[in-house]
This record gives structure tokens, C-alpha cells and sequence, in this order.
């Protein structure tokens, strides 16, 4: 059975929100990150770099990585496309979201890897802060005229969703975000994105 490590609200969501849909039991693991659960010892065993998501394999190996946790959930579920080209571009929006989105935001929440003088975290943070709005307007435009970031709902949505949830928490005006929003909207009609919402207790 897969087990995945997870904290609330963080990027974990997204393959918490996958394995929810995918109807196969799996063991939820719940961090808290604001107690440092994910520096434990045990836990740098299996991510060395005390981040979430870690999905554990059936056989107990760990997998680390949204750009692999996703792909490897999507094909074994049926959520990810199976055409050459098709995957390609799916495997550019998660590499996209992955390194373009979540840095960004990181930058607001963790100036501290980007600087050792606290005294200029204000300025990374603002400038994070801008680069994530950018990107954010940037799903929007992915989405315009369409469902899902892929033909039909894949695991992108689950991850763009979660940043959607980030941008709610970090007071950006994503109602303007017109085809974001009714994106979150189809999400939030899912039976699984709302049992993961109320797990996780976000707001969306
Ligand atoms: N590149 C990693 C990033 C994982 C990551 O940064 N996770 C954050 C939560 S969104 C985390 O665990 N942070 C804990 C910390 O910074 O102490 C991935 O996409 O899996």
C-alpha cells in the first residue's frame, strides 16, 4: 500500500488530492511543519532535504519530488496522458509549476534560503511576492478556453489548484483571475478535493 507524507496547506496536497481520487486505500502520514516534524531524523531518512510530499512505494522505497510523485501517481491511476506529445507537455507544466511557481512562493515564505541578512528579506519576499502573482496570471492564461490544463483532468490540476489555495493565502486578488477561479471552482466540485480541504483545513 502507498503512503504519503504530507503537511496541510503544503505542496503535498496536490498527490494527497490524487490519492484521495484514486479510490486505492492508501495510509495518509500527517507532518507538522511548524513543529519541525519534517527534521526528524527518522523523516531525513526518507527526504533527505526534510521537505513533503515522500510517497512510500508499496515495497517501502521512498519516492521524493512532485516532478516525480505526480507523473509516477498519474500514470499508475489513469490521470496522465499516455501520448508522446500529450505527455510532454503535461511533463513541461509540472517542471513549470515545480520550479517556476513553488520557488517563487518560496521566497515569501522562506526568504531565509535566499539570504543570510535578515534585512533584506523584505525585499526578496516583495519581489517573490510579484514573481508569483506573474506565474499565477500565467496559469490563468493556460486555463482560458479550457477545463483542465491537460485535455482532460490529470494531476496538473490537483498542483495548480494548490498554488490557486496559495494565492488565496498570500491576499492576492485571484478573482480576477477569471479562468483560474472557475478552474478552482470545478475542483472544489470534486468529492476528493473537498475531503482534502477539510483534512487539510485550507482556505479555497
Ligand atoms: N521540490 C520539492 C519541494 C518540496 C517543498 O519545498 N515542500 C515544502 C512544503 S510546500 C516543505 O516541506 N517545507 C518544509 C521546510 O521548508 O521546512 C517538491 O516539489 O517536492
Amino acid at each position: 500500500m502507498l503512503a504519503l507524507y504530507y503537511a496541510p496547506g503544503a505542496c503535498s496536497m496536490a498527490a494527497h488530492i490524487v490519492l484521495e481520487e484514486s479510490g486505492e486505500p492508501y495510509e495518509p502520514r500527517r507532518m507538522d511543519l511548524a513543529k519541525g516534524d519534517q527534521r526528524a531524523e527518522a523523516y531525513l531518512k526518507i527526504h533527505p532535504l526534510g521537505r513533503v510530499p515522500a510517497l512510500i512505494l508499496d515495497g517501502g522505497e521512498p519516492l521524493i519530488e512532485n516532478t516525480a510523485i505526480l507523473p509516477y501517481l498519474g500514470k499508475r491511476f489513469g490521470l496522465w496522458p499516455t501520448e508522446a506529445l500529450a505527455e510532454a507537455r503535461a511533463l513541461s507544466r509540472v517542471g513549470f509549476l515545480a520550479t517556476n511557481v513553488h520557488p517563487a512562493h518560496a521566497h515569501i515564505s522562506r526568504p531565509e534560503r535566499y539570504a543570510t541578512d535578515a534585512s533584506h528579506f523584505p525585499d526578496i519576499q516583495a519581489q517573490g511576492r510579484t514573481t508569483f502573482h506573474t506565474l499565477l496570471k500565467q496559469i490563468d492564461g493556460m486555463l482560458a478556453g479550457r477545463e483542465w490544463l491537460s485535455d482532460r483532468y490529470s494531476v496538473l490540476d490537483p498542483y495548480a489548484f494548490t498554488f490557486y489555495v496559495w494565492g488565496i493565502r498570500r491576499e492576492l486578488p485571484m478573482g480576477e483571475l477569471k479562468h483560474y477561479t472557475a478552474h478552482r471552482d470545478r475542483m472544489l466540485a470534486r468529492p476528493a478535493v473537498q475531503r482534502v480541504v477539510a483534512d487539510e483545513q485550507v482556505k479555497a
